[in-house]
């Protein structure tokens, strides 16, 4: 064979002139090309006249390299830009046959393939996870009769009931545009202007005040598809459908102080616990429920069911549990199929259908030409992340990035050649619409039935937990406490009037705001009597373990190796992982000589990154440890923050030091000397967070 400059020898360093280490490829080592597939000689230096010459035109490569390189940044998405994804499958467990012809519905045990991307609304690509926002949930299910988009959200309602405010509601949410900022943060004057102004974000709102506005990772999140969509079956009846996506390992949030100093600590801390969790084999798990009605229920609720900003309690149409979605995988590369896919609210198979819900309208069009600019042409569907699994075969053709052309003389129909020349024709077995009867006055209006916007918020508020409301309460003083203008302050507090009495008054008390405003003029009385509706909880919907969840243990050198075995092993049995947090992050041993590897030097580990804590410093390493800023912040943050914390006896002149002498402490500050300790220990770490420390860690 003859020598090509692609053929491989072995590979070897050079130190370059100016003392810069590469190598030449060699062995396994590929061999560097142009985009033309020409190798590259030399990628140190540029082609010049003389070393110490002009640089030459001449040079292809380092034009093509340069060029390429200015051409990176695609536009970031509108709103969502900041997202993480990964692949996956839905299997049916459930058959809704009788409801669905489309075939993911249909065979039980099928597995169909699936992305996911989660991401923020407000925040700008490179802006921190733990922001205060809803999360997007969009899923492409590539089912073997085409691309199917569910993209949801982790709050199923929305602020907006007609998608031509989404463009001002968006404006609004962003940074402000004089300044350009807050960064990814609704606490400033525009948002609350707008939302204040519109009494249908009502319900939305109290939803982005809650905690599920700070998940503590996207595997602890529910989905939602938030709009009414249809179920079609073989005999074209239509069932009315609302999606959910329930986390296998159930729900759990931040608390907003630990959300504020997370985004310090790890702006990356969702996409790093998904990135963790696939990678090592703990692959998250959602499953699929379907609430089904019909058009009896929908006339006799007290909403309408094409109104976004509404939701079907589970009380009232049970959520049936029909598959599961498992993310195992994470994209070879962030920008190929993460940043490159394009989700597309119109992308339904046969047996998947629309509801005349006005923002979901709007959707259709919106994501469609959203793509277009963003990915640069019409052939983004040729993206592999984004070209469905199954065959497919149209007469569209040419555009730019083409990858793909009909083959063959016909590019149109009808057309006379035969096949394979002809191309492909319709099928009556291809996508039909349903035949919903349709009429009306061409107006513009919205529907009397949208009009009441504060039962359901009211429903909401009611439904949480005590701890939850205060949190509720808290984020909306927060909030609003960064508004400037005093009069949207108070204008804010005038809808919640509605929504509860002692919500508002606790709002207004925190912002300092006497006398209350008088109550915002409601379109339609607030229906009182709504029960509450326990599955609109965190709280009551967590885990009672803490399986997923991730232990901090601060070690110091000679640490004691039965205990910290006792503890690693209590916590990996519960299916959680442990990291070590050290003086260094190298040069420990154990008290049995065993070298250790820390994960974080304690300033970079802070206890906001894990679920729950374990002191085990050597009496020498507490000694130091007790002098360390960063260490008492350790202890303080876990305690405010209502953690689990286990600590060894010499841990306690660190307790002490940060301020929680023995009486200070609760029963969530726990000493731990054995292996039974240890897994008693992490059983009660299965509640999470002692919520009860919260009334005693916070004055205002
Ligand atoms: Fe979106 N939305 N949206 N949205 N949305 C986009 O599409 C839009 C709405 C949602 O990970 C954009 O590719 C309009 C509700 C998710 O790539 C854009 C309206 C829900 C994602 C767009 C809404 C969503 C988007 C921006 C009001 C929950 C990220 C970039 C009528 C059910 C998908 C893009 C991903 C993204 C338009 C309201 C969810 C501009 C006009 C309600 C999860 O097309």
């Amino acid at each position: 064979m003859a020598k090509t400059p692609h053929s491989p020898t072995s590979s070897t360093t050079h130190i370059g002139a100016g003392g810069e280490t590469h190598q030449t490829a060699g062995g396994d080592t590929p061999v560097m090309t142009t985009q033309q597939g020409v190798a590259v000689s030399d990628d140190q230096n540029t082609l010049r006249a003389g070393a110490r010459g002009p640089a030459l035109m001449e040079d292809f490569h380092f034009r093509e390299k340069i060029f390429h390189f200015d051409h990176e940044r695609i536009p970031e998405r509108v709103v969502h830009a900041r997202g993480y994804g990964a692949h996956g499958y839905f299997e049916l467990t459930d058959s809704l046959s009788d409801v669905c012809k489309a075939d993911i519905f249909g065979n039980v045990g099928e597995r169909t393939p699936a992305f996911v991307r989660f991401s923020t609304v407000a925040g700008n690509k490179g802006s921190a996870d733990v922001v205060r926002d809803v999360r997007g949930f969009a899923v492409k299910l590539y089912t073997g009769q085409g691309n199917w988009d569910l993209v949801g959200n982790n709050i199923p309602v929305f602020f907006i009931q007609d998608a031509i405010k989404f463009p001002d509601f968006v404006h609004a949410a962003k940074q402000e545009p004089d300044r350009d900022f807050p960064q990814a943060q609704t606490a400033h004057d525009n948002f609350w202007d707008f939302v204040s102004l519109s009494p249908e974000a009502t319900h939305m709102v109290m939803w982005a005040m809650s905690d599920r506005a700070i998940p503590r990772s996207f595997r602890f999140m529910e989905g939602f598809g938030v709009h009414t969509f249809r179920l079609v079956n073989d005999e074209g009846r239509s069932t009315y459908v609302k999606f959910h996506w329930k986390p296998k390992l159930g729900l759990q949030s931040v608390v907003w102080n630990e959300a504020l100093k997370i985004n310090g600590a790890d702006p990356d801390f969702h996409r790093r616990d998904l990135w963790q969790a696939i990678s090592s084999g703990n692959f998250p798990e959602w499953e699929l429920g379907v609430q089904l009605f019909d058009d009896d229920f929908a006339d006799s609720f007290d909403f309408d069911i094409l109104d976004p900003t509404k939701l079907i309690p589970e009380e009232l149409v049970p959520v049936r549990r029909v598959g599961r979605l498992v993310l195992d995988r994470m994209p070879d590369n962030f920008f190929a199929e993460t940043e490159q896919v394009a989700f597309c609210t119109q992308n339904v198979v046969p047996g998947i259908d629309f509801t005349n819900d006005p923002l979901l309208q709007g959707r259709n069009f919106s994501y469609l030409d959203t793509q277009t600019k963003r990915l640069g042409g019409p052939n983004f569907t040729h993206i592999p992340i984004n070209a469905p699994k199954c065959p497919f075969h149209n007469f569209q053709q040419d555009g730019h990035m083409a990858m793909h052309n009909p083959k063959g003389r016909a590019n149109y129909e009808p057309n006379s050649w035969s096949q394979p020349a002809g191309g492909p024709r319709e099928s009556v077995n291809g996508y039909r619409s349903y035949p919903d009867m349709v009429s009306g006055q061409k107006i513009r209006q919205r529907s009397e039935s949208f009009a009441d916007h504060y039962s359901q918020a009211r429903q909401f508020f009611i439904s949480q937990t005590p701890v939850e409301q205060t949190h509720i309460r808290d984020a909306f003083v927060f909030e609003l406490s960064k508004v400037e203008t005093p009069a949207i302050r108070a204008r804010m507090v005038s809808h919640l009037l509605h929504v509860d009495q002692e919500l508002a008054k606790g709002v207004a008390k925190g912002l300092g705001l006497s006398p209350l405003p008088a109550p915002a003029p409601a379109a339609r009385p607030v229906v009182e009597g709504l029960e509450p509706s326990p599955a609109l909880s965190i709280l009551k919907n967590g885990p009672d373990s803490f399986a997923g969840r991730k232990l901090g243990i601060v070690v110091t050198d000679g640490v004691d190796a039965a205990l910290l075995a006792a503890l690693r092993d209590a916590a990996e049995d519960a299916g959680a992982t442990v990291e070590l947090i050290a003086p260094t992050v190298g040069g420990l041993k154990d008290s049995a000589g065993h070298d250790l590897t820390a994960q974080q030097k304690i300033n970079g580990g802070p206890s906001v990154l894990y679920d729950a804590v374990a002191l085990l410093p050597t009496v020498e390493g507490a000694n130091v440890l007790r002098h360390e800023a960063t260490m008492r912040d350790f202890i303080s943050d876990a305690f405010a923050h209502a953690k689990f914390i286990a600590h060894n006896d010499a841990a306690e002149i660190v307790l002490a030091a940060a301020g929680l002498h023995p009486k200070a402490r609760d029963r969530g500050v726990i000493a731990v000397h054995g292996a039974q300790d240890a897994a008693g220990f992490i059983q009660t770490c299965g509640a999470l967070r002692l919520w009860e420390r919260e009334g005693h860690v916070h004055a205002i």
